[in-house]
């Protein structure tokens, strides 16, 4: 791998700004969200100064906000860093901005109707609960913006590799490529949920619903999305942090395969979101537990790897014996900050991941499904290394294109281990909780925490307790950081010209795989699995002798119209 380096320009410094400036305000008031949700469902509080008494319109801020809007927006202004510089060619800035405002539009869209109390349909917008249509045109709008993005880039992917023939492309750039195939493939998906069924049903232009179909294509979608948010990171996992911690990529090869395989096997696994559910055979849904093991491979590869790269810089740092490496990484070393923020997500994945094969495995699932368990598996995951990879590097990245040095440092490594702590304390309530039956995506203050209820449940109390401690923590480390960030910001600007240079590792192992340098075949592979493994599910689907169903709000248990 090169190291190469980019002048920057006015334009692109303005637009990293507002890829990166204004989700992270987002992600704040939706933190502020997250951390209401812990004092609700407690019984703490019955209201929420901004949001009011609705938990639930809370909790689609919280999950609109953070899972979707900083994530999409994340990974937009990653891409645009990381094409022109790893391919070292100019972004067109027309199609750029034409992208970003079009993201911003449709998340203002989005959260202005859940905040006007018109979208209260949590994240995963199921129908029957109905919102208004700009709830659905702002999503819309959010994708169109990011595919254009990827538009943008596929000519100079192309054009690089026409010029360079024989050459093997930037590692960053493959790990881009794959984040945005799946992208594309699976929003394709929730495309046709939303246009053909959830917009005219909302517009009135239909009286009713396929709510088994608009939830299968919406996990068609659902979870190739946690791998949109999982691949930026690995990319930084692969590309800088070896180097970071002071050493090299163990195998450039495994990095390549481990992106192939997801463009692969991200996709068929959907309806394992969908053990419980009705009208879906239970030979396809096996079919498709197959193959979500068949995904955790990749990241078994990479746990691999990246443990092999990490001993090396360890016994490069000067580690001796068997573990003696894992002592001498600069987990707190202020000048390798960005290493605090990966490594801390790796270790936090750790746990992630095993909680992940746990809902994988279908008997499991029946224990889990709908409990807080899933909560505390996903605050694991898209709140472990994807959170803190994103906001360790939206900090490098705003320091980078506006030239400015980090601001307090100490404070800056502080963020991932407070978050660590934090997040582990949270999951522990949530996950030990939802083992003893405790729902998700209820508001438990009022009911099983409330000892004047006839619903109280006094074995949960503790662990809704704990939930709530790892949230103040978790929301302390978002403050630490917003501080840091904002600091670093409106810091004096350097001297110097900004340039943009990412510590890129090189390989240990340099292998020349040239099945590895085409992701033609790996497409196709997908395609043709996809197909394999879906059609009998929405035939499945489509067979179902249910009916289809009225729309309904969140307050009343009558259709809405
Ligand atoms: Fe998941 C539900 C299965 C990964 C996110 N998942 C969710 C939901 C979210 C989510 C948001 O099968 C809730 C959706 C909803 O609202 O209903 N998940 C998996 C499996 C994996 C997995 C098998 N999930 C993720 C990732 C996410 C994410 C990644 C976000 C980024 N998940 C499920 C299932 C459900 C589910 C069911 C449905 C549950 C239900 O019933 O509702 C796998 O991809 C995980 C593989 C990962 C590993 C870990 C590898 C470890 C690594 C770390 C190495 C560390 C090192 C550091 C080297 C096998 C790479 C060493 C330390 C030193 C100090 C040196």
């Amino acid at each position: 791998m090169s190291v190469t380096s980019m002048k920057i320009d006015k334009s692109s410094k303005y637009l990293m700004g507002a890829l990166l400036v204004l989700p992270m305000i987002m992600l704040v008031i939706g933190v502020y969200g997250g951390l209401m949700q812990t004092l609700f469902r407690a019984g703490i509080v019955e209201s929420d100064p901004f949001m009011g008494p609705d938990y639930y319109k809370g909790l689609t801020m919280h999950g609109v906000l953070n899972a979707i809007v900083f994530t999409t927006f994340f990974a937009v202004a990653f891409g645009n860093a990381i094409f022109p510089h790893n391919l070292q060619m100019k972004l067109n800035m027309r199609w750029a901005w034409t992208s970003g405002i079009l993201m911003l539009l449709g998340s203002v869209m989005a959260a202005w109707m859940i905040y006007a109390g018109e979208a209260t349909v949590l994240y995963t917008f199921y129908p029957p609960l109905m919102a208004h249509p700009l709830f659905y045109v702002g999503l819309v709008l959010l994708v169109v913006g990011s595919w254009i993005a990827f538009f943008n880039w596929i000519p100079m992917y192309l054009r690089w590799r026409r010029r360079n023939p024989g050459k093997k492309t930037p590692l960053p750039v493959v790990g881009m490529m794959t984040t945005f195939i799946v992208w594309l493939i699976a929003t394709m998906a929730v495309a046709v949920e939303i246009l053909f069924m959830l917009l005219p049903w909302s517009l009135g232009l239909v009286d009713e619903i396929n709510v088994m179909l608009a939830r299968t294509l919406f996990w068609f979608f659902g979870h190739p999305l946690v791998y949109f948010w999982l691949l930026p990171a690995y990319v930084m996992f692969y590309s800088y942090m070896p180097k970071l911690a002071g050493g090299k990529l163990y195998s450039d090869m495994a990095g390549r395969l481990v992106f192939m395989l997801f463009v692969v096997f991200s996709i068929p696994v959907g309806t394992h979101h969908q053990y419980m559910d009705p009208a879906i055979g239970a030979q396809w849904k096996l079919v498709h537990g197959f193959f979500t093991f068949a995904v955790a491979l990749p990241s078994l590869i990479t746990a691999f790897t990246l443990a092999a790269s990490l001993e090396h810089a360890g016994r490069q740092r000067g580690g001796k014996g068997l573990f003696g490496w894992l002592f001498k990484l600069p987990y707190f070393d202020r000048e390798r900050w960005l290493f605090s923020y990966l490594i801390a997500g790796l270790i936090i994945f750790l746990l992630g991941g095993i909680s992940g094969i746990i809902n994988a495995s279908y008997q499991m699932n029946t224990a889990v499904h709908n409990t807080a368990w899933v909560p505390g598996h996903f605050h694991l995951t898209v709140a472990g290394p994807t959170l803190l990879a994103f906001l360790g590097m939206s900090l490098f990245l705003i320091s980078r294109y506006f030239n400015r040095d980090i601001r307090l440092k100490g404070w800056a490594v502080s963020v991932p281990w407070i978050w660590t702590i934090g997040v582990f304390i949270f999951s522990w309530g949530m996950m030990r909780g939802g083992l003893l039956g405790m729902p998700r995506r209820t508001n438990t203050g009022p009911t099983y925490a409330n000892p004047d209820s006839s619903l109280f449940q006094p074995e949960w109390i503790s662990y809704i307790d704990i939930s709530v401690v790892g949230g103040v923590i978790m929301t302390l480390s978002i403050v630490v950081f917003a501080v840091v960030f904002f600091a670093t910001l409106f810091a004096k600007e350097k001297e110097t010209d900004p340039v943009l240079e990412f510590p890129e590792s090189e390989a240990y192992h340099n292998e020349e795989v040239s099945w590895l340098r085409n992701f033609k075949p790996w497409v196709i592979a997908a395609i043709i699995i996809i197909i394999l493994t879906y059609t009998p599910v929405i035939l499945d689907v489509l067979d179902g002798t249910f009916t289809t169903a009225p729309p309904y709000g969140p307050d009343s248990p009558m259709p809405l119209r």
